[in-house]
């Protein structure tokens, strides 16, 4: 099929529909438009066209684990390079279309940073992993920082933060995970991976139960390390270097790797690196 005829029908807008109406998983809608010659940039980003007006109501259900995802979260078409978000202006420094991944300075002040590792260092452990088999967590070699996890709302800083990223990326509050803040001394490093559920693992479906798949990503640095520890994209060639106070976002409109999403946290060199995660998922996660 020629570029030119990679055209969004309203044939094919019904098909892709019914196919998650049916609880096909986004994989399978993706193989079948490539198979019949879609590029698969032009097929994922019907996909989120067209289930971005679909769906967006509708609680996933744990017995569609693989169905299609709905919506993502999205700067408001019209941001420009200065957007402002509840109580402060951030910037947007860096903005990318495909994979989907914006940078931002100013999202949090020098002292919202210091406020938020003073109030996370005690309560510090060893970073887990999601064990996609069965559901759980437990440690693992390819992450190698600390970390520790705030309930929502769980302080006067924290329920600021979360209101202001919820401005800014236009995503319901209650959609968000509690903030992560991790830890990594040098050295430490978090491999290459996917922050989606992988749906084709059995632990996946009781995962999802809880707000449905994750769809978008902010990491927050908390401080400048001396060297290393740049949150690194290999399928875009990109590395965000942590500077305090600035942030990286990134959305998946769907589980699956043509998102090209891949992202890990390089080692870090010398000092210490903190940054704070926010996982934005599909629906309500209480
Ligand atoms: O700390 C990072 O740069 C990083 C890299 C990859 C954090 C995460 N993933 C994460 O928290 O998911
Ligand atoms: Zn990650």
């Amino acid at each position: 099929m020629s570029e030119a005829a990679q055209v969004v029908t309203d044939e094919l807008r019904q098909w892709i529909v019914a196919q998650a109406r049916a609880g096909h998983g986004a994989d399978a809608v993706l193989q079948a438009m490539k198979a019949s010659g879609w590029q698969e940039d032009i097929a994922l980003a019907a996909m989120e066209e067209v289930m971005s007006g679909h769906l967006r109501d509708q609680e996933p259900g744990p017995e569609a684990p693989h169905a299609v995802v709905a919506a993502v979260p999205a700067l408001s078409a019209d941001a420009g390079h200065e957007i402002w978000a509840v109580d402060r202006t951030v910037r947007v420094v860096l903005s990318m279309a495909h994979p989907r991944i914006v940078v931002f300075a100013d999202l949090l002040s020098p002292d919202e940073c210091e406020s938020l590792m003073a109030q996370a260092t005690t309560r510090l452990a060893r970073s887990e992993t999601v064990v996609h088999a069965t559901g759980g967590s437990e440690v693992n070699a390819a992450r190698t920082s600390e970390g520790m996890f705030f309930s929502r709302g769980e302080s006067e800083l924290i329920s600021r933060i979360e209101a202001r990223l919820a401005s800014l990326l236009n995503w319901p509050l209650e959609n968000g995970e509690g903030l992560q803040v991790l830890r990594y001394a040098p050295g430490a490093e978090y491999k290459p991976h996917f922050d989606y559920f992988d749906p084709a693992q059995p632990g996946t479906a009781a995962v999802l139960r809880r707000g449905g798949q994750r769809v978008g990503t902010v990491v927050i640095y908390l401080n400048t390390p001396k060297e290393g520890g740049a949150t690194v994209f290999p399928d875009a060639g990109l590395s965000v270097h942590p500077i305090a106070g600035h942030a990286v976002f990134f959305s998946y409109s769907q589980p699956v790797a043509a998102t090209k999403t891949l992202h890990g946290g390089a080692p870090v060199i010398q000092g210490e690196k903190w940054v704070a995660t926010k996982w934005l998922r599909q629906g309500r996660f209480d």
